[in-house]
């Protein structure tokens, strides 16, 4: 076992909104806290909590509260943050949705969820109604951030409808520990689960990262990782709102635009993805903005080669850091600390956070692996145990039991190292996931997915590099008797049904899935062949 080299921190036992908002006061209820990159909308933290309060009791007064589940399908805009918080203070969970999903991938979601309304904007309108009537949520519980007269004329409410109510928030007492936030990941095996988060765990996590991460009210973050992922919901959003910086938010990405933003708001601080990265390492564009407010940037959700980080610490003359964590962790367990980044390798994924206990375990044999007194250990799977450890999955024991070890500790499905001083790299995969651009892709969803087609017996996908080194979805095909079906029918069936970043991006027809005698899909003999 082996623990952050860092001082436990105090985790306070309250909501998220008495953590991040208790003691606002004084000077910074005029600090901004929000900026619409496109439109440069500007929102106070005064107005920030103002708008929490009112969007929590117009909420009550509609009769959400405890026990309800409010979906949120929406890209990074300042309202997200109104809206989230405003349904955790009304004693609602919230489940945020990818903004990229199709209308079928929301409503799948808001159903296993078991969201009664759905907070949207105007432009993913057509996909939250189909969405919102396969979940069952009538027009009326369907709130259209910034509707207008359509949105109106079909029954939804808007925001300005919210915050012109001035309902004040409920007097109500929240259980920190409750489930407040369900997320979605396939953890280490199977398709998309709701990760039950609590308002405990986000408290925890801000906490623990805050040191790591360091962020000021000096600081101007520019948030372009969508609030949706744990990642820009902890890391980004939380973080910096508990310490009083400016979040300049963008809805989707485009390097000129990045760019652009980070140059006129003058941001020092940058949250990104291994593929932003690269662009910021490579990109001739870069050249043609000034960049020299920014002082750190942040990579997570996905391996950063060393090298890479390096290029970009150079080109822009900052600090770069990376993290590493899962939707199950709140998300963060591991990082590389701002204070001494130059001290620990950046292909590295630093420090386990404070108040965190690990260990790795020989894949084979679930054995405990040694630390040797030099040197990096030999590579085993990262469990984590503590504060930031989701309650579960939502409606599945099963999948529970076999992340979650009786004693607490969470399999990641990561393989990792340690060194005696604590510096953990992250090795290898052990689980089916698939990554692409920091998204998580459930290869048993594109398998299962697959399976419907009327001529495929059988399917199998795992994930393989593409020449640009982003992993991608391939699959291995057998077609029923004397089916005529080609690769392109393949690649057009599944991108008709899913979310752009999920489309599988190769096919190879095959006799058989190798399989074990249990039925598992023997990935490990598909890897090899591709
Ligand atoms: P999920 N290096 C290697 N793999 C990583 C890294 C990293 N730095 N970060 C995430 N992964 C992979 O739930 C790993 O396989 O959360 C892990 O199990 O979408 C999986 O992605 C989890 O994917 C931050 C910023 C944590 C981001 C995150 C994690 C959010 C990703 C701390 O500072």
């Amino acid at each position: 076992m082996f623990t952050s080299p860092y001082a436990d921190v105090e985790i306070p036992d309250v909501t998220i909104y008495e953590y991040l908002f208790g003691r606002l006061g004084g000077e910074d209820l005029d600090r901004i806290a929000l900026v619409d990159g496109t439109s440069g909308a500007e929102m106070s933290y005064g107005q920030l909590v103002g708008r929490i309060d009112a969007t929590a009791g117009w909420l009550a007064s509609h009769g959400a509260g405890r026990g309800t589940t409010v979906g949120l399908f929406c890209p990074n805009v300042p309202a997200f943050a109104v809206v989230f918080h405003g349904v955790l203070r009304a004693g609602a969970a919230v489940t945020t949705v990818n903004a990229l999903f199709t209308a079928d991938e929301v409503g799948s979601q808001l159903s296993d969820a078991g969201a009664s309304w759905l907070f949207t904007i105007s432009p993913f309108l057509e996909r939250a109604e189909a969405a919102a009537q396969a979940a069952g949520i009538p027009a009326e519980r369907l709130v259209v951030l910034d509707g207008g007269e359509p949105a109106a004329a079909a029954g939804h409410p808007s925001l300005a409808d919210v915050l012109e109510a001035a309902l004040p928030a409920p007097t109500l007492s929240v259980d920190p520990h409750a489930a407040a936030v369900v997320p979605y990941s396939s953890g280490t095996s199977g398709t998309p689960k709701g990760v039950l988060l609590s308002q405990y765990n986000l408290v925890a996590n801000v906490a623990q990262s805050r040191a790591f991460f360091r962020v000021t009210s000096d600081d101007v973050l520019l948030a372009v990782l969508p609030f949706f992922h744990a990642y820009g919901l902890t890391v980004l959003l939380n973080l910096a709102l508990g310490e009083r910086a400016r979040l300049v938010t963008m809805p989707k990405f485009d390097l000129a635009e990045f760019l652009r933003i980070t140059q006129d708001h003058r941001c020092t601080y940058l949250f990104i993805a291994p593929p932003i990265a690269v662009a910021l390492a490579k990109h001739p564009l870069v050249d043609q903005f000034d960049l020299s407010s920014v002082r750190a940037v942040l990579s997570g959700a996905a391996p950063l080669d060393g090298e890479l980080g390096h290029a970009v610490a150079k080109r822009l003359g900052c600090t770069m850091l990376q993290g590493y964590g899962m939707t199950e962790l709140s998300p963060v367990s591991h990082a590389i600390p701002r204070d001494g980044a130059e001290r620990v390798p950046l292909d590295s994924v630093g420090y386990t956070v404070p108040n965190t206990e690990c260990k790795l375990l020989d894949p084979a044999t679930d054995e405990e692996i040694e630390i040797p007194a030099e040197g990096p250990s030999a590579p085993g799977q990262l469990l984590v145990r503590g504060p930031q450890v989701m309650l579960g999955y939502l409606n599945r024991p099963d999948a529970t039991a076999a992340t979650i070890d009786p004693d607490g500790f969470l399999r990641t499905g990561d393989i990792a190292t340690v060194t005696a001083d604590g510096v953990v790299t992250i090795v290898d995969r052990l689980k089916e996931l698939i990554k692409y651009k920091g998204y998580q892709i459930a290869p048993a969803e594109l398998e299962a997915l697959l399976l419907t087609h009327p001529l495929i017996a059988d399917a199998a996908v795992i994930g393989i590099h593409a020449d640009d080194g982003e992993e991608v979805p391939k699959a291995f095909v057998v077609r029923q008797a004397g089916a005529e079906l080609g690769d392109g029918d393949v690649l057009e069936f599944v991108a008709g049904r899913v979310a752009p970043f999920k489309r599988v991006r190769s096919v190879e027809f095959v006799d058989v899935i190798p399989k074990s005698a249990s039925g598992k899909i023997l990935r490990r003999e598909l890897r090899a062949r591709a």
